[in-house]
């Protein structure tokens, strides 16, 4: 990227200056960052303030997906992971198979699990509650993030618990924060189209406030590239930000990019390469109480995640080894990058590489105890702690 700006776009002289004044933009600017085809005058701007903020690092984690269940009521259209009971397909895991993935990530490492599932029609919230003890009295070193506010809200419904209480126990039994999944685009026109029977936009954000103020931090996403306007997406950004004025609650802001294939919009055409680097620069520049911008390489492809990394995004996530939501929509992505991988990505995109765990403290490998090689996959990127270092 240029050393200097060039702004081609007259309409983003004043909004550089605002940018570059360390201001607060407006919705309006918001809308027109999206509409320039000024890319590189928007990337430019984004990468300046994430540059700002975090130099030239980039952050990653060593974590594991695990998907207890892919049996879903919910049947939104935007989604092709969620299975009725008897479809071709579908799986509910029993607790010692989540514990056996728990044990194989911990060998190969992993400082965090990102647990999040279908709404099943017939588990009990107990079953998610015994899962999460059962988890962390085994591998009590790492840190649960288990549950998105769909989740929780439905397990609020079941349990006929406030969602206040609901979220406590879920605390109680050791989850230590939220992923940000579930969000989609707040704005009630696309969740009557993409997602009818899931939470509301202003109920998603009202639970992601109740976890913050009773200690849980979460992520945010926004679901791009379907039926939303420009205006829906800026709107999504501007609520997040409001919210995160009042808790400071939200860690990292995920753009997620919308895969249409084997969901009930699989006529839409996948966003570009374009659009995803401008919505990851226009997040960054929209959402400036937000330390962290993710370009989730599982769903950008690794090459565009790492061109993120120069467009105001600080963190490629992590290590992931087995991603069904996306997959099942038709990613052709790897499902784990190792560790190597990730760090020469970030390397070759000019960035320094920096091992986090969820909450963004710096991992020190050589503090650690060493991981043992997993018994299921013995040569599959599993890196010695002896021989990692941390920059
Ligand atoms: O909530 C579902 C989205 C989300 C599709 O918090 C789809 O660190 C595209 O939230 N095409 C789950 N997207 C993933 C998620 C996430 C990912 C990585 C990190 C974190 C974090 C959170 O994926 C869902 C939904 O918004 N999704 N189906 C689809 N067909």
């Amino acid at each position: 990227m240029s050393e200097k700006l060039q702004i081609s776009d007259a309409r983003l002289e004043p909004i550089s200056q605002k940018v570059l004044a360390g201001e607060r933009l407006t919705a309006d600017d918001g809308l027109a960052l999206f509409q320039s085809h000024d890319l590189l005058a928007v990337g430019w701007l984004a990468n300046h303030v994430r540059e700002q903020r975090h130099g030239n690092l980039c952050y990653f984690n060593v974590n594991r997906h695990i998907n207890p269940t892919n049996v879903c009521v919910a049947h939104c259209k935007l989604c092709a992971f969620g299975r009725s009971p008897d479809a071709k397909g579908a799986y509910t895991m029993a607790l010692d198979e989540i514990y056996a993935r728990g044990a194989q990530g911990v060998a190969e490492g992993a400082t965090e699990f990102h647990i999040v599932g279908g709404l099943h029609p017939d588990l009990p919230f107990d079953y998610y509650l015994d899962l999460i003890r059962g988890l962390k009295q085994r591998f009590p070193q790492v840190h649960l993030k288990a549950f998105t506010m769909v989740e929780v809200h439905y397990y609020a419904r079941i349990s006929k618990l406030s969602i206040r209480d609901t979220l406590l126990k879920m605390k109680e039994a050791g989850v230590d924060s939220l992923p940000g999944g579930g969000a989609e685009i707040f704005h009630p026109r696309v969740r009557r189209i993409i997602c009818d029977h899931k939470v509301s936009g202003q109920m998603w954000l009202s639970i992601a406030r109740t976890a913050h103020e009773i200690g849980l931090r979460s992520n945010a996403t926004m679901l791009f590239g379907h039926v939303e306007t420009l205006e829906e997406r800026v709107d999504h950004l501007v609520r997040l930000r409001d919210t995160q004025d009042k808790t400071r609650g939200f860690v990292a802001f995920i753009p997620l990019e919308f895969h249409p294939a084997n969901t009930g919009l699989k006529d839409i055409p996948k966003p570009t390469g374009f659009d995803a680097l401008k919505t990851i620069a226009v997040s960054r520049l929209m959402l400036d109480n937000f330390d962290h911008i993710k370009a989730y390489w599982i769903m950008l492809t690794p090459r565009i995640a790492q061109i993120a990394l120069r467009f105001g995004a600080n963190d490629l996530d992590g290590t992931v080894v087995e991603e069904k939501i996306y997959h099942d929509a038709g990613a052709t992505t790897p499902e784990h990058l190792t560790r190597e991988e990730l760090e020469r990505l970030i390397r070759a995109a000019g960035r320094v590489p920096a091992e986090r765990d969820t909450l963004y403290n710096r991992v020190d490998r050589s503090k650690m105890p060493p991981p043992v090689a997993s018994p299921t996959r013995p040569s599959d990127g599993f890196i010695p702690a002896a021989s990692l270092t941390v920059n």
